[in-house]
């Protein structure tokens, strides 16, 4: 892999308050490996509950923002709101955003741009839908998401690339890690050609889609796979934990 090993644990709209409190003490109270980046995204609501109840060693995102400063856009939460809660990191661009919400490249390409020169880390998402994939598009959908976020971010320190074929969100049907080492390697290629060898050396590239205990040792192997984006095996703190240790 390509720099600190990252994993980040993606909650979705998915915990109350109960089930919150409980996730947070079993990450308290266990032993992480030093040599990974830590981060949960809980729902906005919980946000800040999660940041001053949680052990500082892990980082804390947001799931979504706003796309510019705030103001009158109602329901909506500002980068400078996240800030001022002390969230370090905001997921852009997930599939669910993009398939279910309607977000397209560009709209995701400004809101990746503003976090950033805000100082707020993006874990910004890609990935093909199945019948991309089955239609042999896979790298052409990839390189397109890849290239809207290179037009619109002002640098790439505080990128993190999640790939997550959306056909394996989810649904239990993981790729296997030659899958995604493959893209995760064609990714990497199209960062060398398209913004610089350096970003595409310490950009890191993690996958996402159905990781779970039993599967991420295989893939945390693969050249190109820096960490993971895990969903629903991050909502089960000693599951979630084994996957953070899978580290290489
Ligand atoms: C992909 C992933 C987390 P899951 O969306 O972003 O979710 O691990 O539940 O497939």
């Amino acid at each position: 892999g390509t720099g600190k090993f990252f994993v980040g644990g993606n909650w979705k709209c998915n915990g109350t308050k109960e089930s919150i409190t409980k996730l947070v003490s079993d990450l308290n109270t266990v032993k992480l490996e030093s040599d990974v980046d830590v981060v949960v995204a809980p729902p906005f609501v919980y946000l800040d509950f999660v940041k001053s109840s949680l052990s500082e060693r892990i980082e804390i995102s947001a799931q979504n923002t706003w796309v510019g400063k705030g103001g009158a856009f109602t329901g909506e939460i500002s980068v400078e709101q996240l800030k001022d809660i002390g969230c370090s990191w905001v997921i852009l661009g997930h599939s669910e955003r993009r398939h279910i919400i309607g977000e397209d490249d560009q709209f995701i390409g400004k809101k990746a741009a503003y976090a950033l020169n805000e100082g707020l880390g993006v874990i910004a998402c890609i990935g093909e839908l199945l019948e991309e994939r089955e239609a042999g598009k896979t790298f052409d959908v990839c390189f397109q998401q890849l290239k809207a976020y290179a037009d619109a971010v002002p640098g790439w320190e505080k990128m993190v690339i999640a790939y997550e074929p959306v056909w394996a969100i989810g649904t239990g049907k993981v790729a296997t890690p030659e899958q995604a080492q493959e893209v995760h390697m064609a990714c990497r290629d199209w960062l060398k050609k398209n913004v610089s060898a350096e970003v595409a050396s310490k950009t890191r590239i993690i996958y996402g889609g159905s990781v779970n205990g039993g599967n991420c040792a295989e893939l945390a192997k693969q050249e190109d796979i820096d960490g993971f984006l895990v969903g629903g095996a991050s909502l089960k703190g000693p599951e979630f934990v084994t996957i953070i240790n899978s580290v290489t």
